[in-house]
């Protein structure tokens, strides 16, 4: 981690432009994804990524094309930074066939093949084996790929952490684990569910050296993720990541946030992600009057744009209820995996029964 007083040096113009634009497009999907939330558009559960963006923008800019980036839950900006469609991720939040997956996956279970996204998922960490399999991958395809796999701190304590660690250095898998260290598990501080909370000491016994980045700081994070995915890529060495970030709003949109202060959450505010790199840039001319505005101005365009395209994309049809489920034919019987009265559609009468 880059010393507070002597920040790393900023990337070329281009980049530094990219990055702000990045992190401003997923601000204010996130604020509208909540907004819509609000007005019933959108279902099921939505965990929003409000504050992180400098971990989310930082660490996916240090990736290849080819490389694989995988997530949780928290994972709309992930899909946005990897460059999925704003309007089929916005679609898919809304439940809708033009969803980034048909609507089928909701907020929580975006996945973009295509792009290398490998999905969210809902299960506190039960992406990190997952992650380690594409690891193997790469391995057996011979490949240079490499993979980036994100968690929160809550999820450093599941047992899938110990043995996916154990795993990946064992077998020299090419990937990263980067922890986002946001504080909290849900309404658990860090401090409440973790004895040791050096984060990125805690693959070191496994084999898996640590590293630690500001995840307030886009470049830093880049940079930190870039020197890991190159160890994980060349030297078929993985490595743990801690990227030290807040979240802004609570951990889904049902949080009455009774654990922590109004004070804190403004004192993290200070160093909100975006405005601080935006006066970075302002200072050493890389944007100039007006233009941070204009940036944002942008931004709530597409976003306005999305919410567009949305609303106007049909519901999933009721005859496709069955697409793309796995069926096990004679070995599992019952509603739950294939309707055994026939190979037509049923519309689901007597679901339930
Ligand atoms: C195996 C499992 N246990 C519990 C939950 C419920 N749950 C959802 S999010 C969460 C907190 C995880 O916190 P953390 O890993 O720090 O990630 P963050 O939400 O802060 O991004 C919990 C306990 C779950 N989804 N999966």
């Amino acid at each position: 981690m880059a010393d507070q007083a002597q920040p790393r040096p900023l990337p070329d113009p281009v980049t530094s432009r990219e990055w702000l634009q990045t992190m401003m497009l997923i601000r204010r999907f996130e604020e509208r994804a909540g907004e819509m939330y609000a007005k019933a558009k959108v279902g099921g559960f939505l965990h929003l990524a409000i504050g992180e963006e400098a971990a989310i923008v930082g660490c996916a800019r240090a990736l290849r094309d080819d490389d694989y980036l995988i997530s949780t839950y928290r994972s709309h900006g992930h899909a946005l930074v990897r460059g999925s469609n704003p309007d089929a991720v916005m679609a898919e939040l809304f439940g809708r066939e033009g969803g980034l997956c048909r609507g089928r996956g909701g907020s929580m279970h975006m996945f973009d093949l295509a792009n290398r996204f490998m999905g969210g998922y809902g299960i506190v960490g039960g992406n990190l084996p997952i992650a380690a399999g594409f690891g193997l991958a790469s391995d057996y395809l011979g490949t240079d790929d490499a993979t980036l796999c994100t968690f929160g701190d809550g999820a450093i304590n599941q047992g899938t952490f110990g043995e996916t660690m154990n795993l990946a250095a064992l077998w020299k898998l090419p990937v990263v684990f980067l922890v986002t260290n946001n504080q909290f598990g849900m309404g658990t501080a860090l401090e409440r569910h973790s004895a040791n909370t050096d984060l990125q000491e805690r693959g070191q016994s496994f084999g898996v050296p640590g590293m630690r980045c500001d995840g307030m700081d886009v470049v830093d994070t880049y940079e930190v993720c870039r020197e890991a995915l190159e160890t994980a890529r060349t030297e078929r060495q993985p490595v743990l990541v801690e990227a030290i970030t807040y979240r802004f709003r609570g951990h889904s949109m049902a949080d009455p946030e009774e654990y922590r202060t109004k004070d804190q959450v403004e004192e993290w505010r200070k160093r909100d992600p975006i405005i601080t790199f935006a006066e970075r840039l302002r200072e050493a001319d890389i944007i100039g009057e007006g233009d941070a505005e204009q940036m944002d101005a942008d931004a709530v365009k597409v976003v306005d744009d999305a919410v567009a395209f949305a609303d106007a994309s049909p519901f999933p049809a009721l005859e496709s209820l069955y697409d793309d489920i796995y069926v096990l034919g004679d070995q599992l019987k019952g509603w739950y995996s294939v309707d055994e009265r026939g190979a037509g559609v049923q519309k689901g009468e007597d679901i339930g029964a």
